[in-house]
């Protein structure tokens, strides 16, 4: 059965945007009066929601309804009840993703705990500031006695939002995980089904990766692209390492960055070090030959220069260069950032390359920033998923496969 919620001025309107969508089958389930989407809508004008079923449930939404206890004494987490739930509610949310692990719920669960002693804070600092007020005024009303309280699950929500933008996430795309979210149907809905259901809508948003796969004939031709001084040399001899050390494959590296020696150089030394063949290219045909000489071997990873957006020579550079390679062997691009970048310049440097190439992105300096909105911000603005992160100087070690899992926990966690 499918349940979903149709929201309009009035419950006729409701039900022809459920009709439309659904068919004349539905099934009107409730009806209530809600506030409208969004932070604004937990302070905002009223419309009419109206509880829709059809038959036909996906499973993933089953799963995580059934978890629902059906009725809860408190929202807060002290009661062993409501404990009970919580790790239904995340054993569930998580046999939902594909990466499930017992890991990931403790994770989940100390992030939880984090929340809510914030909450708690937040609501006794507003407790002791009332009763002042109500000392200083006897006699009056307390101002904002007639407004009513917001819920847990609101004050909740509303926690949840401000972390996300002090981890600068961009406002557009908290209100849009907000509003993709399941809303609470009830009042009495815990907490920790919100967060199971916010966390699990943020790391789909992230989506997956493809990595660096194995050519199905001949070599990987994998290019690195990005701006000067983000880590794209580094990166490289980190994931050459992985691939001709840890996996034993045949790795050979190129560099067409020939617009400063020392960049060349740097590049030949950890070829040296791998004892892994090294070329200059600095053509699009002389890449072409490398890679006919190369045959032989499983992953050529190529070192570019990097370009700022207004210089036209270096593009065409670039764009001769992918298309060289295209035409020779199977290959695979990635833009390589830094996290510490400000975010316009990040939408800015990622734009100009999509202009003559898709690409998968890799983050690097994740340890010059407590940040990691951006992350989330570029991947959703660009639409291309995130293969790796870099997190130090040291090579091999200061590398991982994206772990959507652990930034998402970061983007809802409180920072220090
Ligand atoms: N803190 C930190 N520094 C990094 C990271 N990756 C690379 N670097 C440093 O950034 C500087 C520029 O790196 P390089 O690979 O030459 O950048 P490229 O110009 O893009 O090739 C070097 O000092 C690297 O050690 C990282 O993940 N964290
Ligand atoms: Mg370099």
């Amino acid at each position: 059965m499918i349940i979903k919620k149709f929201v309009g001025k009035t419950e006729e309107e409701a039900l022809e945007a459920a009709k439309k969508e659904l068919g004349n089958g539905v099934v009107t389930m409730n009806v209530r009066t809600v506030k409208k989407k969004g932070l604004a809508g937990f302070f905002g004008a009223r419309q009419t929601e109206v509880t829709v079923a059809l038959e036909e449930e996906k499973e993933s939404l089953k799963a995580v309804r059934r978890t629902l206890p059906p009725k809860q004494e408190t929202a807060l987490p002290e009661s062993g009840a409501r404990a009970d739930a919580e790790t239904g509610a995340v054993r569930n949310a998580n046999s939902l993703m594909t990466e499930s692990s017992r890991n990931i719920e403790k994770k989940l669960d100390s992030l939880q705990t984090l929340l809510v002693n914030r909450l708690q804070q937040e609501e006794s600092a507003k407790n002791e500031l009332t009763e002042r007020r109500e000392e200083s005024e006897p006699g009056e009303e307390p101002a904002g006695a007639a407004v009513q309280e917001p819920s847990e699950q609101e004050k909740f929500i509303r926690l949840l939002y401000n972390t996300m933008l002090e981890n600068e996430v961009d406002e557009k795309y908290v209100n849009q995980i907000l509003d993709e979210a399941d809303k609470p149907e009830k009042p009495d809905v815990p907490i920790d089904f919100i967060l199971a259901n916010i966390y699990q809508k943020m790391i789909l948003k992230f989506g997956k990766a493809r990595g660096i796969l194995p050519a199905e004939k001949g070599p990987r031709v994998v290019l690195f692209m990005g701006p000067t001084g983000v880590g794209k040399t580094t990166t490289i001899a980190k994931i050459a390492s992985r691939f001709a050390v840890d996996e034993k494959k045949k790795v050979a590296l190129l560099t067409a960055d020939t617009y400063r020696i020392a960049a060349a150089e740097q590049l030949r030394t950890y070829a040296n070090i791998l004892e892994v063949p090294f070329r200059v290219v600095y053509s699009g045909e002389e890449a072409s030959e490398a890679i006919a000489d190369l045959s032989g071997f499983d992953y050529i990873f190529v070192d570019t220069a990097g370009h700022s957006h207004q210089n036209t020579e270096k593009l065409d550079d670039m764009k001769q260069m992918i298309q060289a390679v295209a035409r020779n062997a199977e290959y695979q691009v990635f833009l390589v950032l830094s996290a510490a970048t400000k975010y316009r310049d990040l939408l800015r440097i990622a734009s100009s390359y999509r202009e003559f190439t898709d690409y998968q992105l890799i983050f690097t300096k994740l340890d010059e920033t407590g940040a990691f909105g951006n992350l989330m911000n570029v991947k959703l603005y660009m639409d291309t998923p995130i293969a790796f992160v870099t997190y130090g100087q040291n090579v091999p070690d200061d590398i991982e496969l994206f772990n959507p899992q652990k930034t998402v926990k970061q983007l809802l966690s409180t920072r220090h």
